[in-house]
């Protein structure tokens, strides 16, 4: 994997040198607002992203200052709280995530990694963008609509969703569904551009099999995402016309108090099976990107070679397809029939087989490594920590026996936080750290990062290592309010107050992050070029931040695999990739 020639220089047809028609900024507004490079997209939804996520943050305070300390707060009744729980989870996970780690990320990162000038649709790759926003303002606007957001849980299920009684249900619900359809769009048009970018747009001897990690990760994530996102597009179009146009295409007949709905032989299961076979996959378009940047980031600050690259490859590639076939387990209290369920368990346990792969050539990389404890190091194994201690509890939440007690409990709430919420953040932490230099030409500040990591890290397990333990006695999740029960002993309530404060005390140390990367942008340390010392593409821009068009006049040529580092005999402890191999004595 180590240089092999590509090409003899003066080879390369003129066309793939010569300067490619990008469309050249002129004003201010083409260049920041209604721009087409892929990095100022980047930047336009990483802040919008960010920006809804922090309303989903404080949404989480007010939540658990509810949870932590019932009775006191009179600001939240109990149809409020669902709306809470609501907007919470979905903006987390869509607007925030998946809008982060492919519309952020996988904007700055794929073009400069793989070699490209840009995006292989720059003008899609735009509209992409605005449609995002429009989403976001749409799903922002249902907080301002009489009766509110809906309260009907992320998952949306059908009936309760559109029925009165369900708060949110004048406008709320119909705002939600219209901004999920939008944000579809949307994503459509920016995820074919990230897959044909890889595809088509690579540079000269970027093989396939020399792709950063990162840019598998979010490659294979976007194919999920354009799989999986059609099922939720069409129960979301249908749902629409169930509540709009009176069509049961979910509703079975009903009657509520007494009075027969005009509603009859739809089937609330199909929507389920729809919003599965999108949301199991919706897992791993978060988590793979994450796999991705996490392999980046452990090689380049342990200085080594990735352990098994190919492995890796493969596994991200067949966690993806597995995917695909483990829905069903988030149904297990539906009511199938158990022989579907045993096939679902089944499946959902062979994931474990990859994922395990995974873990163990990350431990195998950091071996005998010189480790240096960056913060972007320090969130990387952050990661690894918390994303086994989740997946281990998936394991028993996979089979049925075990989830159907626990099913809707906070078992299950302490679980997916562990394993698609903090996971993920904190990867999306060390990528920020590791890529902000490229991003600004600055250092974030070291100090600021350390407070940031330890809080965020310890306090994120003072949340919710806890809960898996209420989950165990009982407690029910989307309750606003527990109650004094039998099953539940008062230390318990005092453990909710406890996870309360910490809860607010990570919020808090996402001030001094926001500080930090404002701060930095004037007064962070200069990073130079390639502070971190790494081999990908994206650190050996000629100037940084890398221009329009990333390249100067050009294309770099790529002679080797990512991870060249600490190689026997060679100068420097990393080679970076376009380097040409080095003259052998003939
Ligand atoms: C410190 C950060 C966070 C806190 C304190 C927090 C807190 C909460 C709370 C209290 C609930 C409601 C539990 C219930 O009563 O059922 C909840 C639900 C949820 N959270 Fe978080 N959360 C945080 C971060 C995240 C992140 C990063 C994600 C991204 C995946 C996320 C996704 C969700 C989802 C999907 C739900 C379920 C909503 C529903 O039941 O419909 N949360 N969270
Ligand atoms: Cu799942």
């Amino acid at each position: 994997m180590v240089d092999t020639a590509f090409g003899a220089p003066g080879t390369i047809p003129p066309a793939e040198v010569a300067d490619v028609e990008l469309y050249h900024p002129h004003s201010f507004v083409t260049k920041y607002v209604f721009s087409q490079d892929a990095k100022v997209i980047a930047i336009q939804y990483s802040l919008t992203a960010v920006a809804i996520g922090l309303i989903a943050l404080v949404l989480s305070w007010l939540m658990r200052l509810q949870l932590g300390f019932p009775g006191t707060f009179s600001f939240i009744d109990p149809n409020q709280y669902l709306q809470l729980i609501t907007m919470h989870g979905m903006i987390m996970v869509i607007y925030l995530l998946t809008a982060l780690f492919l519309g952020g990320f996988g904007n700055y990162l794929i073009p400069l990694m793989v070699g490209a000038r840009d995006m292989v649709f720059p003008y899609v790759n735009m509209l992409s963008y605005w449609i995002y926003l429009l989403a976001v303002l749409v799903l922002v606007a249902s907080f301002f609509v009489p009766g509110g957001p809906t309260g009907a849980g992320w998952t949306l299920y059908p009936p309760q969703a559109i029925l009165p009684n369900t708060p949110g249900h004048e406008y709320g619900i119909i705002l939600m569904l219209v901004s999920l359809i939008i944000f579809i769009i949307g994503f459509t048009m920016g995820g074919l551009n990230y897959v044909v970018t890889v595809l088509q747009g690579r540079a000269r001897g970027m093989t396939l099999m020399r792709l950063p990690l990162t840019v598998w990760g979010i490659f294979t994530a976007t194919v999920l995402a354009l799989l999986a996102f059609p099922a939720l597009f069409v129960g979301c179009v249908m749902m629409l016309f169930d509540r709009l146009l009176g069509t049961s295409f979910f509703m079975p007949a009903i009657s509520q108090l007494g009075e027969q709905l005009k509603y009859g032989g739809g089937s609330p299961i199909l929507f389920q099976h729809l919003f599965w076979f999108f949301g199991h996959p919706e897992v791993y378009i978060v988590a793979l990107p994450a796999f991705g940047i996490v392999s980046d980031l452990i090689s380049t600050h342990a200085r080594k070679n990735i352990f098994g690259y190919r492995m890796m490859v493969w596994a991200i590639v067949g966690i993806g397809a597995l995917s695909f076939i483990v829905w069903a387990h988030h149904m297990y209290v539906s009511g199938m029939n158990p022989y579907f369920g045993f096939f679902f368990a089944t499946t959902t346990l062979i994931i474990a087989v990859p994922t395990a792969i995974k873990v163990y050539n990350w431990i195998l990389t950091l071996w005998r490594g010189d480790i240096h404890l960056t913060i972007p190091m320090l969130f990387a194994l952050a990661f690894i920590v918390t994303f086994l201690n989740g997946g281990l509890t998936g394991l028993f939440l996979g089979n049925v026996v075990v989830d159907v007690p626990l099913s809707d409990t906070l078992f299950v709430v302490a679980h997916f936080h562990m394993v698609m919420g903090v996971a993920p953040i904190l990867v999306v932490f060390g990528a920020i750290y590791h890529w902000y230099p490229k991003i600004t030409g600055r250092m974030l500040n070291e100090a600021m990062g350390q407070i940031h990591f330890w809080v965020t890290f310890i306090g994120a397990y003072a949340i919710f290592f806890p809960m898996h333990y209420l989950g165990l006695l009982g407690m029910p999740r989307r309750y606003h309010d527990m109650g004094q029960t039998s099953f539940v002993p008062d230390s318990a309530h005092t453990l909710n107050a406890f996870i309360s404060v910490a809860a607010l005390t990570v919020g808090a140390a996402q001030v001094v992050f926001l500080f930090n990367l404002f701060w930095s942008v004037r007064h962070g340390k200069e990073a130079g070029g390639n502070p971190w010392r790494a081999t990908t593409l994206e650190w050996q821009t000629p100037q940084t931040p890398p221009g329009h068009g990333n390249w100067g006049d050009e294309l770099p040529v790529v002679h080797r695999w990512a991870y060249d580092y600490s190689v026997p005999g060679a100068e420097r402890d990393f080679i970076p990739q376009n380097e040409p191999p080095a003259a052998r004595p003939a």
